[in-house]
Protein backbone atom coordinates (compact mmCIF):
# COMPACT_ATOMS: atom_id res chain seq x y z
CA UNK A 1 0.00 0.00 0.00
CA UNK A 2 1.18 3.61 -1.29
CA UNK A 3 2.17 5.86 1.69
CA UNK A 4 2.20 9.15 0.10
CA UNK A 5 2.71 12.63 1.81
CA UNK A 6 2.86 15.79 0.31
CA UNK A 7 6.39 17.82 1.87
CA UNK A 8 7.60 20.73 1.39
CA UNK A 9 11.38 22.08 3.09
CA UNK A 10 10.36 26.21 3.64
CA UNK A 11 13.84 27.85 2.38
CA UNK A 12 14.70 31.62 4.33
CA UNK A 13 16.59 34.22 2.58
CA UNK A 14 18.95 36.63 4.31
CA UNK A 15 16.99 38.17 8.08
CA UNK A 16 19.26 40.58 9.48
CA UNK A 17 19.98 41.62 13.36
CA UNK A 18 17.64 45.13 11.99
CA UNK A 19 14.61 42.47 10.86
CA UNK A 20 11.73 42.65 12.72
CA UNK A 21 10.11 39.45 14.06
CA UNK A 22 7.03 40.69 12.37
CA UNK A 23 8.65 40.92 8.74
CA UNK A 24 10.00 37.41 9.37
CA UNK A 25 6.75 35.62 10.05
CA UNK A 26 5.09 37.57 7.33
CA UNK A 27 7.59 36.12 4.88
CA UNK A 28 7.25 32.55 6.90
CA UNK A 29 3.27 33.00 6.17
CA UNK A 30 4.19 33.67 2.28
CA UNK A 31 5.99 30.37 2.17
CA UNK A 32 3.69 28.59 4.12
CA UNK A 33 0.60 29.68 1.99
CA UNK A 34 2.59 28.74 -0.99
CA UNK A 35 3.72 25.88 -0.20
CA UNK A 36 -0.05 24.90 0.57
CA UNK A 37 -0.66 26.24 -2.52
CA UNK A 38 1.01 23.20 -4.13
CA UNK A 39 -0.91 20.46 -1.84
CA UNK A 40 1.97 20.18 1.06
CA UNK A 41 0.43 18.23 4.37
CA UNK A 42 3.69 19.03 5.53
CA UNK A 43 6.18 22.39 5.91
CA UNK A 44 9.69 21.85 7.28
CA UNK A 45 10.99 25.13 8.24
CA UNK A 46 14.92 26.07 9.44
CA UNK A 47 16.56 25.93 12.55
CA UNK A 48 16.25 29.41 14.66
CA UNK A 49 13.72 30.00 11.97
CA UNK A 50 12.45 33.66 13.73
CA UNK A 51 15.16 35.45 13.94
CA UNK A 52 19.03 35.94 12.52
CA UNK A 53 21.21 33.59 13.55
CA UNK A 54 22.32 35.50 16.61
CA UNK A 55 24.48 32.82 18.27
CA UNK A 56 27.28 34.55 15.69
CA UNK A 57 27.10 37.84 17.52
CA UNK A 58 29.42 38.71 20.93
CA UNK A 59 26.29 40.21 23.07
CA UNK A 60 26.65 41.83 26.31
CA UNK A 61 23.71 43.34 27.01
CA UNK A 62 21.40 40.26 28.49
CA UNK A 63 17.98 41.90 27.29
CA UNK A 64 19.35 41.64 24.22
CA UNK A 65 20.41 37.96 24.26
CA UNK A 66 16.74 37.36 25.51
CA UNK A 67 15.11 38.82 22.47
CA UNK A 68 16.31 36.09 20.06
CA UNK A 69 14.31 33.55 22.50
CA UNK A 70 10.54 32.22 22.34
CA UNK A 71 9.04 31.05 25.70
CA UNK A 72 6.63 28.05 25.53
CA UNK A 73 3.24 29.88 27.12
CA UNK A 74 2.14 29.07 30.34
CA UNK A 75 5.09 26.03 30.00
CA UNK A 76 2.79 24.90 27.73
CA UNK A 77 3.31 25.50 24.22
CA UNK A 78 5.00 27.71 21.70
CA UNK A 79 2.27 27.56 19.44
CA UNK A 80 0.24 30.34 22.09
CA UNK A 81 3.82 32.45 22.40
CA UNK A 82 2.14 36.33 21.17
CA UNK A 83 5.31 36.84 18.82
CA UNK A 84 5.05 33.85 16.92
CA UNK A 85 1.49 32.65 17.16
CA UNK A 86 0.11 34.08 13.37
CA UNK A 87 2.13 31.17 12.12
CA UNK A 88 0.64 28.25 14.24
CA UNK A 89 -2.61 29.81 13.37
CA UNK A 90 -2.56 29.91 9.89
CA UNK A 91 -1.11 26.41 9.88
CA UNK A 92 -4.39 25.55 12.27
CA UNK A 93 -6.29 27.45 9.06
CA UNK A 94 -4.58 25.14 6.47
CA UNK A 95 -5.09 22.22 8.62
CA UNK A 96 -1.27 21.73 7.47
CA UNK A 97 1.66 20.68 9.95
CA UNK A 98 4.89 22.34 10.43
CA UNK A 99 7.90 21.53 11.83
CA UNK A 100 10.42 25.21 12.88
CA UNK A 101 13.17 25.92 14.98
CA UNK A 102 13.47 28.06 17.81
CA UNK A 103 15.60 29.70 20.22
CA UNK A 104 13.43 27.90 23.51
CA UNK A 105 13.58 29.89 27.07
CA UNK A 106 12.24 27.23 29.43
CA UNK A 107 10.45 28.54 31.93
CA UNK A 108 13.37 28.19 34.82
CA UNK A 109 15.03 30.23 32.22
CA UNK A 110 17.34 27.73 30.55
CA UNK A 111 18.04 27.78 26.57
CA UNK A 112 18.01 25.31 24.34
CA UNK A 113 18.41 25.25 20.05
CA UNK A 114 14.74 23.72 19.58
CA UNK A 115 12.36 22.42 17.12
CA UNK A 116 8.83 21.44 17.59
CA UNK A 117 6.24 19.44 15.36
CA UNK A 118 2.93 21.00 15.61
CA UNK A 119 0.01 19.26 14.03
CA UNK A 120 -2.09 21.70 11.79
CA UNK A 121 -5.76 19.65 12.22
CA UNK A 122 -4.87 19.06 16.29
CA UNK A 123 -3.34 22.05 17.22
CA UNK A 124 -0.95 20.47 19.01
CA UNK A 125 2.51 20.43 19.52
CA UNK A 126 3.09 16.48 19.01
CA UNK A 127 6.80 16.84 19.64
CA UNK A 128 9.59 18.89 21.01
CA UNK A 129 13.68 18.48 19.98
CA UNK A 130 16.68 20.26 21.49
CA UNK A 131 19.90 20.15 19.30
CA UNK A 132 21.98 17.70 20.88
CA UNK A 133 25.53 18.66 18.86
CA UNK A 134 25.72 22.06 20.27
CA UNK A 135 28.80 23.68 17.83
CA UNK A 136 30.93 26.53 18.54
CA UNK A 137 32.45 28.49 21.51
CA UNK A 138 31.42 29.81 24.76
CA UNK A 139 34.01 32.69 24.47
CA UNK A 140 35.29 34.12 21.07
CA UNK A 141 38.48 32.33 20.44
CA UNK A 142 40.25 35.05 18.71
CA UNK A 143 38.66 38.72 18.00
CA UNK A 144 37.45 37.83 14.73
CA UNK A 145 33.61 39.70 13.02
CA UNK A 146 32.29 36.40 12.62
CA UNK A 147 32.65 33.30 14.93
CA UNK A 148 30.16 30.80 16.35
CA UNK A 149 29.30 31.31 20.05
CA UNK A 150 25.72 28.55 20.25
CA UNK A 151 27.99 27.06 23.06
CA UNK A 152 27.67 30.42 25.37
CA UNK A 153 23.84 30.50 23.94
CA UNK A 154 22.26 27.19 24.59
CA UNK A 155 22.54 24.12 26.91
CA UNK A 156 23.11 20.98 25.27
CA UNK A 157 19.58 19.11 24.26
CA UNK A 158 18.43 16.86 26.70
CA UNK A 159 15.53 15.17 25.38
CA UNK A 160 17.86 12.15 23.45
CA UNK A 161 16.79 11.08 19.81
CA UNK A 162 12.79 10.49 20.46
CA UNK A 163 11.02 9.67 17.05
CA UNK A 164 7.71 10.22 17.06
CA UNK A 165 4.30 9.64 14.65
CA UNK A 166 2.75 12.77 13.12
CA UNK A 167 -1.04 12.50 13.07
CA UNK A 168 -3.02 11.74 10.02
CA UNK A 169 -0.77 12.77 7.41
CA UNK A 170 -0.82 9.23 5.81
CA UNK A 171 -4.21 7.82 4.74
CA UNK A 172 -5.85 4.58 6.54
CA UNK A 173 -2.89 4.18 9.05
CA UNK A 174 -3.38 1.02 11.04
CA UNK A 175 -3.92 2.34 15.00
CA UNK A 176 -3.35 0.74 17.88
CA UNK A 177 -7.53 0.41 17.93
CA UNK A 178 -7.56 -0.88 14.38
CA UNK A 179 -4.75 -3.13 14.24
CA UNK A 180 -5.65 -6.58 14.10
CA UNK A 181 -4.48 -9.09 16.53
CA UNK A 182 -1.04 -11.41 14.82
CA UNK A 183 -0.86 -8.95 12.25
CA UNK A 184 2.46 -7.26 11.00
CA UNK A 185 1.88 -3.38 11.85
CA UNK A 186 5.63 -1.88 10.98
CA UNK A 187 5.36 0.42 7.99
CA UNK A 188 1.48 0.78 8.35
CA UNK A 189 0.70 3.11 10.80
CA UNK A 190 1.00 6.86 11.11
CA UNK A 191 4.59 8.02 9.89
CA UNK A 192 7.62 8.07 11.77
CA UNK A 193 9.53 11.40 12.77
CA UNK A 194 12.83 12.05 13.73
CA UNK A 195 14.09 15.77 14.21
CA UNK A 196 17.95 17.00 14.28
CA UNK A 197 18.81 20.74 13.95
CA UNK A 198 21.88 21.55 12.04
CA UNK A 199 25.18 20.69 12.91
CA UNK A 200 23.52 16.90 14.30
CA UNK A 201 22.88 16.29 10.81
CA UNK A 202 26.37 15.49 10.96
CA UNK A 203 26.67 12.80 13.75
CA UNK A 204 25.18 9.43 12.26
CA UNK A 205 24.71 8.58 15.64
CA UNK A 206 21.40 10.51 16.37
CA UNK A 207 20.77 8.93 12.53
CA UNK A 208 21.04 5.87 13.37
CA UNK A 209 19.25 6.58 16.83
CA UNK A 210 16.01 7.13 14.49
CA UNK A 211 16.95 4.46 12.28
CA UNK A 212 16.76 2.04 14.88
CA UNK A 213 13.03 3.37 15.67
CA UNK A 214 12.25 2.38 12.49
CA UNK A 215 12.31 6.29 11.14
CA UNK A 216 10.49 7.01 7.68
CA UNK A 217 11.41 10.73 7.76
CA UNK A 218 13.83 12.72 9.40
CA UNK A 219 13.37 16.82 9.61
CA UNK A 220 16.27 19.23 9.77
CA UNK A 221 16.61 23.01 10.34
CA UNK A 222 19.87 24.22 9.46
CA UNK A 223 21.88 27.67 8.91
CA UNK A 224 25.57 26.99 7.93
CA UNK A 225 28.24 29.48 6.96
CA UNK A 226 29.39 29.13 3.50
CA UNK A 227 32.12 31.74 4.10
CA UNK A 228 35.67 30.89 4.90
CA UNK A 229 36.59 33.26 7.38
CA UNK A 230 35.93 31.78 11.25
CA UNK A 231 37.68 28.86 13.18
CA UNK A 232 36.89 26.40 10.22
CA UNK A 233 38.87 28.13 7.74
CA UNK A 234 40.57 25.91 5.62
CA UNK A 235 44.44 25.32 5.33
CA UNK A 236 45.02 26.93 1.88
CA UNK A 237 42.72 30.00 1.02
CA UNK A 238 40.10 29.53 -1.00
CA UNK A 239 37.58 31.85 -2.98
CA UNK A 240 34.29 32.56 -1.51
CA UNK A 241 32.63 30.65 -4.45
CA UNK A 242 34.67 27.39 -3.49
CA UNK A 243 34.21 27.83 0.00
CA UNK A 244 30.27 27.73 -0.44
CA UNK A 245 30.48 24.63 -2.76
CA UNK A 246 32.31 22.91 -0.09
CA UNK A 247 30.00 23.74 2.96
CA UNK A 248 27.12 22.88 0.17
CA UNK A 249 28.75 19.76 -1.01
CA UNK A 250 28.95 18.41 2.88
CA UNK A 251 25.41 19.55 3.53
CA UNK A 252 24.75 17.15 0.17
CA UNK A 253 26.98 14.67 1.23
CA UNK A 254 25.36 13.77 5.30
CA UNK A 255 21.83 14.64 4.08
CA UNK A 256 22.45 11.62 1.33
CA UNK A 257 24.31 9.55 3.05
CA UNK A 258 22.83 8.86 6.32
CA UNK A 259 19.10 8.68 4.39
CA UNK A 260 20.40 5.83 2.58
CA UNK A 261 22.00 4.23 5.87
CA UNK A 262 18.31 4.54 7.62
CA UNK A 263 16.45 3.86 4.50
CA UNK A 264 14.12 6.72 5.35
CA UNK A 265 13.21 9.99 3.73
CA UNK A 266 14.46 13.45 4.92
CA UNK A 267 13.55 16.78 4.62
CA UNK A 268 16.00 19.92 5.06
CA UNK A 269 15.28 23.62 5.58
CA UNK A 270 18.20 25.96 5.78
CA UNK A 271 18.44 29.85 6.59
CA UNK A 272 20.33 31.31 3.92
CA UNK A 273 21.53 34.55 1.85
CA UNK A 274 23.96 37.10 3.50
CA UNK A 275 22.43 38.62 6.48
CA UNK A 276 23.03 41.73 7.74
CA UNK A 277 24.85 41.92 3.81
CA UNK A 278 28.43 40.29 4.94
CA UNK A 279 27.24 36.98 6.75
CA UNK A 280 27.17 34.05 4.26
CA UNK A 281 24.53 31.31 4.78
CA UNK A 282 24.28 28.44 2.59
CA UNK A 283 21.04 27.37 0.83
CA UNK A 284 20.79 23.96 -0.41
CA UNK A 285 17.25 22.97 1.32
CA UNK A 286 16.09 19.68 -0.36
CA UNK A 287 14.19 16.73 -0.03
CA UNK A 288 16.08 13.33 0.11
CA UNK A 289 14.94 9.97 -0.95
CA UNK A 290 15.14 6.42 1.31
CA UNK A 291 18.13 5.98 -1.55
CA UNK A 292 19.80 9.10 -1.03
CA UNK A 293 18.81 10.42 -4.42
CA UNK A 294 17.91 14.41 -3.81
CA UNK A 295 14.65 14.36 -4.83
CA UNK A 296 14.21 18.01 -5.33
CA UNK A 297 16.63 20.91 -4.26
CA UNK A 298 16.37 24.71 -3.58
CA UNK A 299 17.21 26.86 -6.59
CA UNK A 300 18.43 30.00 -5.19
CA UNK A 301 19.52 31.56 -1.64
CA UNK A 302 16.41 33.21 -0.96
CA UNK A 303 12.75 32.66 0.33
CA UNK A 304 11.58 29.30 -1.46
CA UNK A 305 9.49 26.67 -1.35
CA UNK A 306 11.03 23.20 -2.80
CA UNK A 307 8.08 20.58 -2.61
CA UNK A 308 7.86 16.43 -3.41
CA UNK A 309 5.27 13.99 -3.35
CA UNK A 310 6.85 11.28 -1.41
CA UNK A 311 5.79 7.44 -0.93
CA UNK A 312 7.21 6.31 2.70
CA UNK A 313 6.61 2.86 1.25
CA UNK A 314 9.69 3.31 -0.15
CA UNK A 315 11.34 2.91 2.68
CA UNK A 316 10.65 -0.64 3.77
CA UNK A 317 12.91 -1.96 0.70
CA UNK A 318 15.93 -1.16 2.38
CA UNK A 319 14.83 -1.58 6.49
CA UNK A 320 13.81 -5.20 5.22
CA UNK A 321 17.08 -5.85 2.88
CA UNK A 322 20.26 -4.04 2.60
CA UNK A 323 19.67 -2.39 5.96
CA UNK A 324 17.67 -4.58 7.75
CA UNK A 325 18.70 -4.16 11.18
CA UNK A 326 17.08 -7.02 12.56
CA UNK A 327 19.23 -9.49 10.44
CA UNK A 328 22.89 -7.53 9.83
CA UNK A 329 23.32 -5.09 12.78
CA UNK A 330 26.25 -6.32 15.35
CA UNK A 331 25.73 -4.33 18.37
CA UNK A 332 28.33 -6.61 20.34
CA UNK A 333 30.91 -4.99 18.58
CA UNK A 334 29.96 -1.72 18.79
CA UNK A 335 30.32 -0.85 22.17
CA UNK A 336 33.34 1.64 21.56
CA UNK A 337 30.44 4.07 20.05
CA UNK A 338 28.89 4.87 23.53
CA UNK A 339 32.07 4.10 25.95
CA UNK A 340 34.06 6.33 24.19
CA UNK A 341 33.52 9.93 23.51
CA UNK A 342 37.15 11.35 22.17
CA UNK A 343 38.95 9.12 19.83
CA UNK A 344 42.48 6.82 21.34
CA UNK A 345 44.95 6.28 18.82
CA UNK A 346 45.94 2.28 19.16
CA UNK A 347 50.13 2.23 20.50
CA UNK A 348 52.75 3.33 18.69
CA UNK A 349 54.67 0.93 17.02
CA UNK A 350 57.94 -0.28 18.76
N1 LIG B 1 24.05 26.14 13.17
C1 LIG B 1 24.97 25.16 13.08
O1 LIG B 1 24.91 24.17 13.78
N2 LIG B 1 25.96 25.37 12.22
C2 LIG B 1 26.99 24.43 12.06
C3 LIG B 1 28.26 25.14 11.87
C4 LIG B 1 29.30 24.44 12.52
S1 LIG B 1 30.75 25.31 12.45
C5 LIG B 1 30.79 26.20 13.85
C6 LIG B 1 26.77 23.44 10.93
O2 LIG B 1 26.93 22.26 11.16
O3 LIG B 1 26.49 23.83 9.81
Amino acid sequence: MPRLVKVAAAQIGAVHRTSSRASTIQRMLALLDSAASLGAQLVVFPECAFTTFFPRYLFTDDAEIESYFESDAGGSSIAESANVKPLFDRARELSIDIWVGYGERTPEGRHFNSAVYFCGRTGEVVSKYRKTHVPGFVDPPFPSAEVHLEKRYFETGDLGFKAFRAPGIIADAVKQSTAEADTETDGKGDAIIGSLICNDRRWPEGWRAYGLQGVELVLVGFNTNGKADDIYKPKHPISLEDARAEALFHHQLVMQSNSYANSCFSISAGRCGMDDEKYDLIGGSSIVDSDGHIIAEAKTTDDEVVFAEIDLEDCRKGKKEIFNFAVNRQPQAYGIIVEQKGYVEPELLP
